[in-house]
């Protein structure tokens, strides 16, 4: 059996990080093993890069250092984490990856996409997820339940247009290759997201069959 490799993207507070414990707990209870993680971070040292990028600052972080520090967090976590875990058979679960990148970077700073697909190729090679799930949602209602958890991270500080523009890039990405991407209308309730959910669990499991 080999590996797969999931991730979970979408807009802020659009719900990732609660499903992914709602998917993880649906896989486990069929025997399959899951490794939980997410970028940036995943590991002490993408961790600690993390906190540069979510914390709030005097200096304005250039676009450029933006991305290459998503990247070199990235690296760590392909080396430490996503690469073992998917050598050894497991499902990864990963709240967010690469397509955040073209989403906020490309898409919100206005970053070019060839840019980004240098990088990409770098880093990753040819290592890219097997299936993505886009948690949609209008930025307004997700934005006001990550607000609901008090201090605005760096990104959190953005404006609307930032956020709608991140919006349409995940659902561009994902119109162009349909086939890799299932999109999550995550502005219904919990329940109903995971009935969602709860409806692509054959899919996955056939996929880790291989
Ligand atoms: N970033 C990241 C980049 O710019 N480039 C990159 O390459 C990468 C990888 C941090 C930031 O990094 C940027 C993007 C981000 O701004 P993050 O911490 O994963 O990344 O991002 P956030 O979106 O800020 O994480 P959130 O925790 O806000 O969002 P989630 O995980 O989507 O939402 P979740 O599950 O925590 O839920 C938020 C709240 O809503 C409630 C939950 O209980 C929770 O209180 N909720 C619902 N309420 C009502 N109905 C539902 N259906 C609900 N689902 C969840």
């Amino acid at each position: 059996m080999s590996g797969l490799f999931i991730t979970l993207e979408g807009p802020e507070g659009a719900g990732k990080s609660t499903n992914r414990e709602y998917l993880a707990e649906r896989l486990r209870a069929q025997g399959i093993t899951v490794v939980l993680t997410r970028e940036p971070g995943g590991t002490p040292l993408a961790e600690r890069i993390r906190e540069l990028l979510l914390a709030p600052s005097d200096e304005q972080m250039a676009a450029d250092t933006e991305l290459l520090l998503v990247f070199a967090a990235r690296a760590q976590h392909l080396a430490q984490v996503i690469r073992p875990a998917l050598a050894s058979g497991s499902v990864v679960l990963c709240d967010r990856f690469t397509d955040a990148t073209y989403a906020y970077q490309g898409g919100g700073r206005g970053l070019s996409q060839e840019r980004i697909a240098q990088l990409e190729q770098f880093v990753q090679a040819d290592l890219r997820p097997d299936l993505t799930l886009v948690f949609d949602l209008p930025v307004e209602v997700g934005l006001a339940r990550a607000a609901e958890r008090g201090r605005l991270d760096r990104f959190e500080q953005e404006g609307l247009d930032f956020f709608n523009a991140v919006r349409h890039a995940y659902l561009n990405r994902a119109a162009a290759q349909p086939e890799r991407y299932r999109i999550v209308d995550a502005a219904q309730s919990l329940t109903a997201v995971q009935e969602q959910i709860a409806q692509l669990l054959p899919q996955i499991v056939e996929l880790h069959r291989g």
